[in-house]
C-alpha cells in the first residue's frame, strides 16, 4: 500500500514537473517551441567516444568491448538515461491462448495474454502472432509494440481489444478510456501484416499501453509496479518498461516454439523505436534492430542541438526517462553517453537506422550521423557499417551491418520502409524457406 502510494507521489510529481504535457500521440505538428530547425544554428559538439573505457584505457577488439566497454556503456544508460531495469522474478502465466487460421489462409492468428505476478500485484500483456500458414517449424519474426492496440494493425475482427488504458479520441469511438472496435486496422499501413507474412515472417506485437499506459501519471498502473519499492532518480520509466515487456515477450516466444530466435528481427517507431534500441541493447536475444524515425533519446545524436532537444523531451514527457536524465536539460554536454553509443551496443547485431526528410522533429541528419558513428564499433567485429560519412540522398539506402535510409515523406512507417527492413532481414538471415 505505501510503496504503491509512493509510485503515485511520483507519478505526480513527474505531473506537475510537466509544464506542457501531450495528450495527442506522434502528432508532429503539433510540436511546442524550444527546438531548433536552423541547421547553422548547431553549435559544434564532440562526442564521447565509444572505444574509449571509463579509465581511459582503448578498446582494441570484440573481446574487450563484449567483456568490459559493454558492460559499462549499458550501465552509464541505465544510470543516467533510460533507468535501471529489475533483475527480480516476475511469474508469468499464459492466461488465455487462442489459436485460428486467419487472414483467408495466408496466415494463422495466435493470441495469448500473458499475466504477471509479484508482490500481490497483477498486471498482463496480450501478445499477437501471425505465424504464415505455410511454415512448417520455427520461422523468422518481427517483433514490435504497437500504440492503440493490437486490433489496430490489421482490420482482422479476430483480434482481441485491449482492456487497459487508451488514449480518448472521440471521433474514432475512443471514450472512457476504452479501446473501440471502430479503430480496427487503423494503423494497418505501418504493419503491412499481409506483406510481412506472405515474405515468411511471423508478425508479433503488443499494445506498449499494456505495459506503460502513456501518460505523466501512468507509472502506477504501469509494470513498474511489480517491482514494489522507494523510487530513486535513477530508478526506469515508461521506456524501460516497454523494453521490459519485450524481453518478457520474447520469452515466451522462445518457449512457443514457433519463432526462430536466432532471426528475431526487433523494429519500433518513434517512441516506440527509442524503446526498440534500448530493449536491443539490453537483450541480445534481439538478433536484429531496427529503428523508424526514432529520434531524441533513440537515434538521433543529443549533442547535435536540431529539432527535438533533451529539455524539449524531458518537459513534454518527464515519464520516459528516469530523473537523472533531467539534468542535461540544456545541457548536453555533460551527458557521459550519446546516442550512436546506444546504437554500439546493438553490435554486432544488424541494426537499421531509418529517417523521414518531413521529419524534422526527430533530426533525420543526427540518426545517420549515429549510425555512422557506431561503425567503429561494428569494426572491432570486422563488420562494415552504414558505408559512408555523408547523409545519403533521399530513398537510396545503404550500408552493410548498419543499414539506412531517409524515406521521403513524414513521421511515420510507410510501406517504403517494410520492403527496406525486409529486404535487409532476407540479406542478413537468409531468405525464409520456400521463398
Ligand atoms: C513526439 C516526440 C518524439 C517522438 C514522437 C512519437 O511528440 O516529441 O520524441 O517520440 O512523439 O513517438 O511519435
Amino acid at each position: 500500500m505505501t510503496n504503491c502510494r509512493s509510485l503515485r507521489r511520483f507519478a505526480a510529481l513527474a505531473l506537475l514537473a510537466s509544464s506542457v504535457l501531450f495528450s495527442a500521440m506522434e502528432d508532429a505538428e503539433a510540436q511546442p517551441a524550444g527546438f531548433n530547425y536552423d541547421e547553422s544554428k548547431v553549435p559544434a559538439y564532440t562526442l564521447p567516444d565509444p572505444l574509449t573505457c571509463l579509465d581511459g584505457s582503448k578498446v582494441a577488439d570484440s573481446k574487450t568491448w563484449l567483456t568490459k566497454r559493454r558492460p559499462e556503456l549499458l550501465n552509464l544508460f541505465a544510470e543516467h538515461v533510460q533507468g535501471r531495469t529489475p533483475k527480480g522474478d516476475v511469474t508469468v502465466r499464459e492466461e488465455w491462448v487462442q489459436h485460428e487460421p486467419a487472414l483467408n489462409g495466408l496466415a494463422s492468428r495466435k493470441q495469448v495474454r500473458l499475466s504477471f505476478e509479484r508482490n500481490g500485484v497483477k498486471r498482463h500483456v496480450d501478445v499477437l502472432v501471425y505465424l504464415p500458414a505455410k511454415a512448417r517449424g520455427p520461422v523468422p519474426a518481427f517483433i514490435g509494440l504497437n500504440f492503440s492496440g493490437n486490433h489496430t494493425v490489421h482490420a482482422d475482427p479476430g483480434i482481441i481489444l485491449p482492456t487497459s488504458w487508451v488514449q480518448n479520441d472521440a471521433k474514432k469511438g475512443v471514450t472512457n478510456n476504452l479501446a473501440s472496435a471502430q479503430m480496427r486496422g487503423e494503423s494497418a499501413t505501418r504493419w503491412q501484416v499481409e506483406k510481412v507474412v506472405g515474405r515468411g515472417y511471423a508478425v508479433v506485437t503488443a499494445y506498449y499501453g499494456d505495459l506503460f499506459p502513456d501518460r505523466a501519471d501512468g507509472m502506477a498502473d504501469s509494470v513498474i509496479a511489480l517491482f514494489q519499492k522507494e523510487l530513486s532518480p535513477s530508478d526506469w520509466n515508461a521506456i524501460g518498461a516497454w523494453s521490459w515487456g519485450l524481453s518478457r515477450i520474447t520469452d515466451y516466444l522462445a518457449s512457443s516454439g514457433d519463432i526462430d530466435l536466432k532471426r528475431l528481427a526487433l523494429h519500433g517507431h518513434s517512441r516506440l523505436g527509442k524503446a526498440a534500441l534500448w530493449a536491443g541493447a539490453q537483450d541480445q536475444r534481439f538478433a536484429m534492430v531496427i529503428s523508424n524515425d526514432s529520434g531524441e533519446g533513440g537515434a538521433a545524436l543529443a549533442r547535435r542541438w536540431f529539432g527535438e532537444t533533451t529539455k524539449r523531451i524531458n518537459t513534454s514527457f518527464p515519464h520516459w526517462f528516469n530523473g537523472a536524465f533531467k539534468q542535461y536539460n540544456d545541457n548536453e554536454a555533460k551527458m557521459p553517453v550519446d546516442q550512436h553509443e546506444l546504437l554500439a551496443l546493438i553490435a554486432p547485431r544488424p541494426l537499421y537506422v531509418a529517417s523521414a526528410t518531413e521529419d524534422q522533429w526527430a533530426d533525420p541528419k543526427g540518426e545517420f550521423l549515429a549510425a555512422y558513428h557506431a561503425g567503429a564499433v561494428y569494426a572491432l567485429f570486422g563488420k562494415k557499417g552504414v558505408g559512408i560519412s555523408e547523409q545519403p540522398a533521399p530513398e537510396k539506402p545503404v550500408g552493410d551491418a548498419v543499414g539506412y535510409h531517409l524515406r521521403v515523406g513524414k513521421h511515420d512507417i510507410a510501406e517504403y520502409d517494410w520492403d527496406r527492413y525486409l529486404d535487409f532481414a532476407d540479406r542478413h538471415f537468409g531468405k525464409p524457406s520456400g521463398k
